[in-house]
C-alpha cells in the first residue's frame, strides 16, 4: 500500500512539474476560485476568451469589462484599449471584442511580471495593425526550414478533427497581440486553394477567430493552369482573371473573414507574372482586384533574385523600384529585413526607404534558419531592435525603419514562425523568447530587447531579477556572439550548401548557381577578402539614401560590422580602431594586453575566438543562475549551450583555417588556437546537422 501511495505521489508530481516547455510564457498559477469579472455587453465568443481568462487567472481587484462605442470608420480593427485602476476595481475598455481581450492579456502579464502597481493607468494601441506569422508548413505535414518539428496543422485529419494544439496556438499568439497567420509555405501548393483544402483551412480559420486571428494563404501564382486547367495564368488574360475572381469568392464564402493572399512570384524557381511578360505590379494588382470588394490583401514578397543580374543584394530594388507607385491600394509588398536572406547580420535592406509611393512591410524570420537554427540560444530581439531604429533618411534624418513603416493606411509585419509539433513548440526553450519577442515588436517596436527578455524570462520562468538580470545578459549578449562565431565584420552566406547551419566557406557544387556558393560572397583571394560594393564595385552604396551612402562607400566611415559587406579588403589593412577596442576584455585574462589596432587578418582571428568567448561565458553565465529554475529545463538548457559551444569552434576553425588558406598567415599568438584540422572539417557531412 505505502508503495502504491508513492508511486502514485511520484506520477503525480511529475505530471505537476514536467516541465517541458508547453506551457509557454502562459503560466498562471489558476486562482481556486473565480476572479470577479463584469461585463454588460453581450457575451460573444471572444469576450468569453478575456473574461474567462481573468476569471482563472487574475488575483486582484474586480474587473469591468466595457467596449466603448465609436465613430472611426477604420478598414482595420482597432485593437487599442485602456486599463485604469480605481479605488475597488479595475476596468479595461476598448472600442472592440479584441481589444478587451488583448487588455485582459496585459493585465496579466502586469501580474505575472510583478509590474503591477495600485494605481493603473494605462493605454496601448499597436504600431502595426497587421502582426501576421507566415507558416512555410507544407500540405505533407514538413515544414521547410523548420527546426520544431513537423507541421502543426494535421491536414489529414482536418476539418473532422481539431487538435487541442491548435486553441493554444491561438491563445498564445493573442496573449502577444498577433493577429493574423499564414498557414502555408511561400513555395505554396496550388492544391491549397481547392475546395477540400480551403475547407481544412475554414476549420483552423473558426478556432482561431475568437483569439482574434485572421487567416491568410499563400498562393502559387500558377494556380489558374494547374489547379483550373486554364492554358495559361497570364495575369493580364480575362480566363485568368475570371478564375480568380471566383475562387476568391468562393473562399470568402467558406471563410467570410478571410485575410488575403501571400505570394512569392519569380522568386526562386516560383511562377509569376514575369512568366508572361508581366511586372510584379500587373500579377499583384490582379490578386488585389479579385480580394479588394472582400477586404482582403495581397502580401507581394520582393525576395527576388536571379543568378544572371548582378550583385544579388541589389536586385529586390532594382526591380521593386520602377514599379514604384504602380501597385494597387490593397497590396502591400513584403520586404526581407536584409536585402539578402536572414543572414546573422545585414544592413537593413534599401527598399526600405527606396519605396515611397508602395506600401511596405518588414518581414521578418523567427525561425533561426541561419542562426544555429533551433540548437543555438540566440534570441533576436536585439537584430530586430537595431533593423527598426535603422535610418533610412528617406526623408531627411530620422527617417527610421520603424517610423515609416508606421505610418502608411495599411501597416503589417510579418515574422516566419518557429513554431512545430514539439512539445515545447519551437524546438527549444529559448526559442519560445523570439516567437514572444515578435508578436511583442509588432506590437510596440519601441520596447527594447532588454524589456522584452526580461518580461519573457520573468514569465516563463521566475520572477525573479537574481534569475532574471544573469539570463537577460545571456540573450542580450547572444546574437553578437553567434555573429562573431559565426560571420563577423559583414561576412555572409558561408553556409553550408542547403543545409545552412553549419560551416562550409569552401563549399563547390559543380554546375550550381554561383550565388547560391558561399565563394560568391566572402571572394576570399590572395589579396583579400569581401565582397565590393562600393561605386567602384557593385555599387549597391548607391541604393541608400545619403549620408549612408557616402558612409558605407568608405572604409573609414563604413561601420566595421559591415565592412567586409560592402568592402574587399586586404589582409593587412587596417581596421579602424573598433575592434581592437572591444577586445580588451578578451585580452584581459591572457598575459597580453589589448592591441591598439587591427589588421583584417587579426581582427578576423579576434572576431571568431571572441565569439567562441562569448558563449563559453552564457554557459558559465546559465550554470550559475539557471540551477534556481526547474531541473528538466536548466539542464536541456545546459545541454544545448555545450553544443553551441562546440559549434562555435567549429564554426571559428573551419573559418579560420579556411582563410587563412588565402591569407598564408599566422592565428596570433595570443589568441586561442584552433583545435580542428581544415581537411576533417571539410569531411563533415550535414545531413546529421551538426558536429556531435
Ligand atoms: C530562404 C530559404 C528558402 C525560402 C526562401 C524564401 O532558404 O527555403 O523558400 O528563403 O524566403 O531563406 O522564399
Amino acid at each position: 500500500m505505502k508503495f502504491l501511495q508513492l508511486t502514485l505521489f511520484l506520477m503525480f508530481a511529475q505530471a505537476v512539474y514536467a516541465e517541458d516547455g508547453s506551457r509557454l510564457w502562459l503560466r498562471y498559477q489558476e486562482n481556486s476560485s473565480r476572479a470577479e469579472v463584469i461585463c454588460k455587453h453581450k457575451i460573444t465568443p471572444t469576450i468569453a476568451v478575456a473574461k474567462q481568462e481573468l476569471e482563472s487567472n487574475w488575483k486582484g481587484r474586480k474587473i469591468y469589462l466595457q467596449i466603448l462605442s465609436s465613430k472611426k470608420t477604420s478598414p482595420h480593427p482597432d485593437d487599442s484599449f485602456s486599463i485604469i485602476s480605481k479605488a475597488n476595481e479595475i476596468v479595461i475598455s476598448s472600442i472592440s471584442e479584441v481589444g478587451l481581450l488583448y487588455g485582459a492579456y496585459h493585465l496579466l502579464r502586469l501580474q505575472e511580471t510583478a509590474q503591477l502597481t495600485d494605481n493603473v493607468n494605462i493605454s496601448e494601441t499597436p504600431k502595426y495593425n497587421l502582426r501576421i506569422l507566415n507558416h512555410w508548413d507544407n500540405l505533407d505535414g514538413t515544414v521547410e526550414r523548420g527546426y520544431a518539428g513537423g507541421s502543426l496543422w494535421q491536414w489529414n485529419e482536418l476539418p473532422e478533427n481539431l487538435s487541442p494544439r491548435y486553441r493554444q496556438y491561438a491563445r498564445a499568439n493573442a496573449s502577444i497581440g498577433i493577429n493574423g497567420t499564414v498557414v502555408n509555405n511561400v513555395n505554396a501548393s496550388p492544391n491549397i486553394l481547392t475546395t477540400h483544402y480551403l475547407q481544412k483551412v475554414k476549420a483552423l480559420a473558426d478556432v482561431f477567430r475568437p483569439y482574434g486571428i485572421k487567416i491568410y494563404i499563400s498562393v502559387n501564382f500558377s494556380s489558374p493552369a494547374i489547379i483550373g486547367g486554364l492554358p495559361t495564368s497570364d495575369p493580364l488574360n480575362s480566363e485568368t482573371i475570371a478564375w480568380w475572381h471566383s475562387k476568391v469568392a468562393e473562399i470568402y464564402t467558406i471563410i467570410p473573414d478571410f485575410g488575403g493572399f501571400l505570394v512569392k512570384a519569380n522568386s526562386e524557381g516560383q511562377p509569376g507574372p514575369q512568366d508572361f511578360g508581366r511586372t510584379h505590379a500587373d500579377g499583384a494588382n490582379m490578386l488585389a482586384a479579385a480580394l479588394k470588394k472582400h477586404g482582403g490583401i495581397v502580401m507581394w514578397r520582393a525576395f527576388v533574385y536571379n543568378p544572371t543580374a548582378g550583385d544579388r543584394a541589389k536586385q529586390a530594388f532594382d526591380e521593386f523600384t520602377p514599379l514604384d507607385g504602380l501597385f494597387a491600394d490593397n497590396v502591400i509588398v513584403q520586404v526581407k529585413n536584409g536585402p539578402i536572406d536572414f543572414q546573422p547580420r545585414e544592413p537593413f535592406n534599401p527598399l526600405f526607404g527606396g519605396l515611397k509611393k508602395t506600401l511596405i512591410m518588414p518581414e521578418l524570420q523567427i525561425t533561426q534558419e541561419y542562426l544555429g537554427q533551433s540548437k543555438h540560444l540566440v534570441f533576436l530581439a536585439p537584430m530586430w531592435q537595431d533593423f527598426f531604429e535603422s535610418d533610412t533618411y528617406c526623408n531627411g534624418q530620422g527617417s527610421l525603419i520603424k517610423t515609416i513603416t508606421t505610418n502608411q493606411k495599411i501597416n503589417a509585419i510579418a515574422g516566419v514562425a518557429n513554431i512545430g509539433e514539439d512539445a515545447n513548440w519551437c524546438g527549444s526553450h529559448f526559442a519560445q523568447a523570439n516567437w514572444y519577442a515578435f508578436g511583442r515588436m509588432a506590437w510596440n517596436p519601441n520596447l527594447t530587447a532588454e524589456q522584452i527578455a526580461d518580461e519573457w524570462l520573468a514569465q516563463t520562468f521566475i520572477p525573479d531579477k537574481n534569475f532574471t538580470s544573469p539570463a537577460t545578459d545571456i540573450m542580450l549578449q547572444s546574437w553578437e556572439a553567434c555573429i562573431n562565431y559565426m560571420m563577423p565584420l559583414g561576412l555572409h552566406h558561408l553556409f553550408a550548401w542547403e543545409h545552412h547551419y553549419g560551416p562550409q566557406p569552401w563549399c563547390d557544387i559543380p554546375d550550381a548557381r554561383e550565388d547560391w556558393l558561399p565563394k560568391y560572397y566572402h571572394r576570399a583571394d590572395s589579396a583579400g577578402l569581401g565582397f565590393d560594393r562600393t561605386t567602384s564595385g557593385s555599387n549597391a552604396v548607391a541604393q541608400y539614401h545619403s549620408p549612408l551612402r557616402e558612409q558605407f562607400d568608405d572604409i573609414k566611415t563604413c561601420p566595421e560590422k559591415y565592412a567586409l559587406w560592402f568592402h574587399h579588403l586586404k589582409w593587412n589593412d587596417t581596421l579602424y580602431t573598433e575592434s581592437a577596442q572591444k577586445s580588451s576584455c578578451y585580452f584581459e585574462n591572457g598575459s597580453e594586453s589589448a592591441p591598439q589596432n587591427f589588421t583584417l587578418w587579426e581582427a578576423l582571428c579576434y572576431h571568431y575566438n571572441y565569439g567562441v568567448a562569448q558563449v563559453r561565458q552564457m554557459q558559465k553565465t546559465w550554470q550559475q543562475c539557471g540551477q534556481m529554475i526547474d531541473t528538466e529545463r536548466f539542464v536541456r538548457v545546459q545541454s544545448g549551450l555545450k553544443t553551441q559551444a562546440r559549434d562555435a569552434m567549429w564554426w571559428r576553425d573551419a573559418c579560420l583555417l579556411y582563410f587563412q588558406t588565402f591569407s598564408k598567415q599566422q592565428i596570433p599568438f595570443n589568441m586561442e588556437q584552433p583545435v580542428y584540422e581544415l581537411e576533417d572539417l571539410k569531411k563533415i557531412n550535414l545531413g546529421n546537422g551538426s558536429l556531435n
